[in-house]
């Protein structure tokens, strides 16, 4: 990534996205549109019970799309900026009654990436309905004033991901669950605390997490990660 941020931060104290850290209600997709690809994910992972897939923006047209899609792309740069490119994408799976919980973490830091919380943001995009039964987020709300926590990396169902331990004492009663609808996403704070339970739905619960940084958003970041996509600007 070339150059310094382009843009002066005029960013307050509570972050690109407003006191709560969160910016819910972003149409990506159609409800059906995503529904049929949540479906057709479903049939291609079924077999081996694949529970994550990394970076599928950079071989999976589907998810090219997904990340320019136009609504969620005018919200990225509402909050960061014009110039955005994805940084990382992790597609989720979560197998009806198969335990798997994402424990809590901020997308903004762990073992590989250190974001510029000012010139970043996530975003998570529901394939299928996600709800409360089936491992839905939830997140404590305003956890971006806390700024980023020690982590530890843990390798779980393989995937490397940080945790944020201080945040191991947060109870369910301090966060809030963040269900859904498919075709619908939400944009984070790099630095919100999040995790996901186990799916103790009936079907597959399947979702799009993805890091979109503005230039000058990274601060650290693994020589082995893969290039940034650009998806608007030249200045990358
Ligand atoms: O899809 C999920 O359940 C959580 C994904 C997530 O939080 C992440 O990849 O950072």
């Amino acid at each position: 990534m070339k150059g310094p941020a382009s843009m002066t931060s005029t960013t307050s104290a509570d972050g690109i996205l407003g006191r709560r850290g969160l910016r819910t209600g972003i149409e990506w997709s159609t409800p059906a549109a995503a529904r049929a690809r949540a479906t057709q994910l479903v049939a291609e992972h079924r077999a081996q019970r694949r529970e994550i897939v990394r970076n599928p923006h950079l071989s999976a047209e589907w998810a090219r799309a997904a990340v320019r899609a136009p609504r969620l792309v005018a919200a990225v740069r509402e909050a960061i900026g014009p110039d955005i490119a994805v940084e990382n994408t992790f597609l989720v799976v979560k197998w009806p009654h198969r335990a798997f919980e994402i424990p809590w973490h901020q997308d903004g830091i762990d073992a590989r990436v250190e974001l510029d919380p000012d010139h970043s943001v996530s975003a998570w995009l529901a394939l299928s309905d996600a709800t409360l039964d089936n491992g839905c987020l939830h997140a404590v709300v305003g956890s971006q004033h806390f700024g980023h926590l020690p982590f530890s990396s843990e390798a779980e169902h393989g995937a490397e991901r940080g945790r944020a331990d201080q945040a191991t004492g947060f109870t369910a009663d301090a966060s809030t669950a963040l269900p859904l609808p498919a075709g619908s996403a939400l944009l984070m704070d790099s630095r919100l605390l999040h995790r996901s339970t186990t799916n103790a739905g009936d079907g597959a619960r399947v979702g799009l997490n993805v890091r979109y940084v503005a230039p000058g958003g990274i601060r650290r970041r693994d020589p082995q990660s893969p290039s940034l996509d650009p998806v608007t600007g030249t200045s990358w």
